[in-house]
């Protein structure tokens, strides 16, 4: 039976395309458009009762949050997750870093900043936020900068743990000049951006005017 990914295209849904597309499994898109609340509607809260993409189903398997789907897939398929313990407990600490602390910060300044774009705040109201959140994604990218150090990838070869972190770099408001003072988190950046199958991954749903549309009048 073909894997079902419930997917909007966001950038923790993205993580889960790249290593669908890097491990060359086929899988089917289920929509569920977040921006018609579609999250909430009960045959989605029976798959993930945390209300959130993406989600999996495989057989008899469901798994919710993204960092347990990588870690399922990768078991599944015996690839980008070697068995060796050093090397396992190392991509365990990327996986659990980013999902508890790159993800929750950068997102928080991807809201903020939303909010003042739109004008939905006045700037004072979001400078304490933005400042907090802003300051400590900048000590996060320089955990991730300290721990590439000379290596081209976070654990060894190209595994999970950069599939997981890559997207928040990828997306991180001011990405382009806003990796300047992190060298190695930039040549990192690009060395995955030319993956074929991340490239593939990122245009996973992007083709529907409609959600497209949507996603880009989000707030
Ligand atoms: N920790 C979760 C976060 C999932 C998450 O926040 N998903 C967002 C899209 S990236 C979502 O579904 N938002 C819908 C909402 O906020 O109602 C994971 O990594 O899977």
């Amino acid at each position: 039976m073909t894997l079902q990914l419930y997917y909007f295209p966001t950038l923790n849904a993205h993580k889960v395309t790249i290593a669908l597309e890097e491990m060359g499994l086929a899988y089917d898109v289920v929509m569920i458009n977040i921006l018609k609340d579609e999250q909430f509607e009960p045959a989605f809260t029976a798959i993930n009762p945390n209300n959130r993409i993406p989600a999996l189903v495989d057989g008899e398997v469901t798994v919710f949050e993204s960092g347990a789907i990588l870690q399922y897939l990768a078991r599944k398929t015996g690839l980008f997750y070697p068995k060796d313990e050093p090397t396992r407990a190392r991509i365990d600490s990327w996986l659990f870093w980013q999902m508890a602390g790159l993800g929750p910060m950068s997102g928080q300044v991807n809201y903020f900043t939303r909010m003042g774009q739109k004008g939905q705040r006045k700037p004072e109201e979001l400078e304490f936020a933005l400042s907090r959140y802003t300051r400590e994604t900048g000590r996060l990218f320089g955990v991730l900068e300290r721990g590439l150090g000379a290596r081209d990838y976070l654990a060894g070869d190209y595994s999970i743990a950069d599939m997981c972190c890559w997207t928040w770099i990828n997306s991180y408001p001011g990405n382009g000049g806003g990796l300047d003072a992190f060298p190695a988190l930039a040549a990192w950046h690009a060395r995955i951006a030319a993956r074929p199958a991340v490239q593939k991954a990122l245009q996973v749903g992007m083709i529907d005017p409609e959600i497209r549309a949507l996603w880009l009048k989000k707030d």
